[in-house]
């Protein structure tokens, strides 16, 4: 059975008001038979999460949020749940960013507790991982994805409700992309993983790849196998540019 692809944004900490009309240009840019074939998701700040949605309510572009907080509420000064998220009708939540886990200290148990939260609020989860770079070029990849899949991802996990991202860290924003050998070994590992844990589910689950993608590099990424998908931090921001990668698919 063939994995539906999903090509998902992530704008970060960017956008403003004026960058709406960015969001209506990608909302209206991915109304196109490609639709038929592949998911398309954008992950603006919170926010633009109420109005993007309203946007793109007569788009197949989904909505979705970059974090959400492990409870449904409480007193979390700054934090949202993945009730709200919900409640403004998004649809997905990004968990575990390298960004999270280094700069808010995110532990792998914690970000499997925001997953399972963002799935009891209907929410599909797209738990990130990968290796730093002295993780990488000390050949330890294989086994820091075996602990991040392990630790991060609820026993909860379905096809449906969850999608795995994998982002070498080293890649992030710094244009160097692994080889097509490094993300194939990766991402097939992912995989065995996934069928070990979950059996049809595991089989059915995406597997995005992130880091430094653009147009340029968008269609050799896609060919690789396991690749079900791309996750876009700064070449999302532009509907240009993302809609130049929606057009590789
Ligand atoms: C990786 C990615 C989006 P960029 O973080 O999540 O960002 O495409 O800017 O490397």
């Amino acid at each position: 059975k063939t994995i539906r692809p999903l090509l998902a944004g992530n704008w970060k900490m960017n956008g403003t008001r004026a960058s709406l009309d960015q969001i209506k240009a990608i909302g209206d840019g991915v109304k196109t038979p490609l639709s038929d074939k592949i998911d398309t998701l954008l992950c603006p700040p919170a926010t633009l999460l109420y109005v993007a949605t309203a946007l793109c309510d007569d788009s197949p572009l989904a909505i979705g949020a970059q974090d959400c907080h492990q409870q449904v509420s409480g007193p979390h000064t700054g934090d949202i749940s993945a009730e709200m998220i919900a409640d403004c009708f998004g649809t997905h939540v990004i968990v575990g960013h390298s960004e999270r886990r280094r700069n808010h200290a995110e532990s792998d148990m914690l970000v499997r507790a925001k997953a399972h939260a963002a799935h009891e609020a209907g929410l599909t989860a797209i738990i990130c991982l990968g290796e730093t770079a002295y993780e990488h070029n000390s050949g330890q990849t294989l086994d820091v994805l075996k602990r991040e899949l392990a630790s991060s991802v609820p026993d909860d996990s379905t096809a449906e409700s969850t999608v795995i991202a994998y982002e070498p860290v080293w890649a992030i924003g710094s244009g160097l992309i692994p080889t097509r050998e490094n993300i194939e070994e990766a991402h097939g590992f992912i995989r065995s993983e996934l069928v070990e844990r979950f059996g049809n589910g595991g089989a059915g689950m995406r597997i995005l790849y992130g880091g430094s993608v653009s147009g340029a590099n968008a269609r050799d990424l896609l060919d690789i196998p396991n690749v079900n998908g791309l996750l876009v931090g700064g070449q999302s921001l532009k509907a240009v540019d993302f809609l130049a990668i929606y057009a590789a698919f």
